[in-house]
């Protein structure tokens, strides 16, 4: 399975290279803006904060090569990772602001923008990828794509984040008790702040970029991420424990300025939004692959791993509900009820 991960890295690295004609640093400097409105080239600047080998960027190239092939050229795409243009909220603000015009956070910051958001990190919402899948794109799914138009953005599709597991370099999380003063980082997200400080951990919202140096001075223990990611970013390098408590599945929104998009032609507006299904696609797949493989690669790097029980992940539904009853009061009973009710709707066509 590596190798073929590997070759589809270095597959889609030659073609996009040889597509922008070298790296995408040298493509920024003053191109971004050529074209708009006037019928040429328009240029997209895409970014994302995960690193070049992570399965969003790879779809984000799978992305790219849909959409410059098929509107022959009239809209270009520059790529940019390892949060190069800035972290989820600066990114998602610059496409308000229309000095970008693609990027690919997780819920937790969009919710920042849309409160309503929040009920997709509702902890132990989603039991599994397959009925994400069917919220995500039926008709909740849409309709919270809906909402984010009133903040100048235009969600094109949902992509995988992924189940996020515990890692630290203090102890493994076998039970709530374990996470006790344990300093760990959240996205910024006071839903994620609030859950993690009931289970008596010491929460601190922190941009990803800075995740990585925070864990090797110590500044927090520990951090909460899905395995690709953990493993990718080389997360083992500065932890010691990996705790399977899948305790949110978090999805990716494909974000794209609402101005940008206004400003395409219908056409180019079909394809950039089919393109992101397609490359979404593409990314769930890799991600999952990703998943089976590099939970044991992160064993062989000497991380502890530990799977977390049902009964412990049981424990820690029942002390983060006063919390999610705060937030449902919050966002709106009837908005987390309808998706509450579209999880058990998709589960039982599943179940089918
Ligand atoms: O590219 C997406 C990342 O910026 C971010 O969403 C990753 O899950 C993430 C985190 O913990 O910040």
């Amino acid at each position: 399975m590596k190798k073929i991960f590997s070759l589809f890295v270095l597959a889609m690295m030659v073609l996009v290279l040889a597509a922008c004609g070298g790296g995408n640093d040298e493509a920024s400097e003053g191109s971004a803006s050529e074209g708009e409105g006037s019928g040429e080239t328009k240029t997209i600047r895409a970014g994302i904060g995960l690193n070049d080998s992570h399965p969003q960027y790879l779809a984000l190239l799978e992305w790219k090569k849909i959409v410059e092939e098929k509107t022959d050229g009239a809209i270009k795409v520059e790529t940019y990772h390892s949060s190069q243009l800035g972290d989820d909220r600066a990114m998602t603000e610059a496409l308000q602001l229309g000095s970008q015009e693609v990027t690919i956070p997780s819920t937790a910051p969009i919710a920042n923008f849309v409160p309503e958001y929040s009920v997709f990190d509702f902890p132990f919402l989603f039991p599994n990828e397959q009925v994400a899948d069917k919220v995500l794109d039926g008709e909740v799914g849409q309709k919270f794509l809906d909402k984010l138009e009133d903040q100048n953005l235009v969600g094109l599709a949902y992509w995988e984040n992924g189940f996020r597991d515990v890692t630290n370099s203090e102890r493994a999380i076998e039970s709530a008790s374990d996470f006790e003063g344990l300093k760990l980082r959240t996205m910024e997200n006071d839903l994620h702040l609030d859950a993690f400080k009931a289970l008596g951990a010491n929460p601190t919202p922190m941009a990803f970029g800075e995740l990585f140096t925070a864990m090797q001075q110590g500044t927090v223990d520990g951090q909460e991420n899905p395995i690709p990611t953990i493993y990718l970013q080389g997360f083992y390098e500065v932890q010691d424990y990996v705790s399977t408590t899948h305790h949110i599945y978090s999805p990716f929104v494909f974000l794209m300025s609402k101005e940008f998009f206004d400003g395409l032609t219908e056409e180019q507006q079909t394809i950039v939004t089919e393109a992101a299904v397609e490359a979404g696609a593409l990314n769930r797949e890799l991600n999952r692959e990703a998943v089976a493989e590099y939970a044991d690669e992160l064993k062989a790097e000497g991380m502890n791993y530990n799977e977390v029980s049902p009964e412990a992940r049981a424990e820690m539904v029942k002390i983060v509900q006063p919390v999610l009853d705060e937030y449902a009061e919050k966002i709106g009973k009837e908005t987390v009820q309808e998706v509450y009710d579209a999880v058990a709707e998709a589960e039982a066509e599943l179940a089918e």
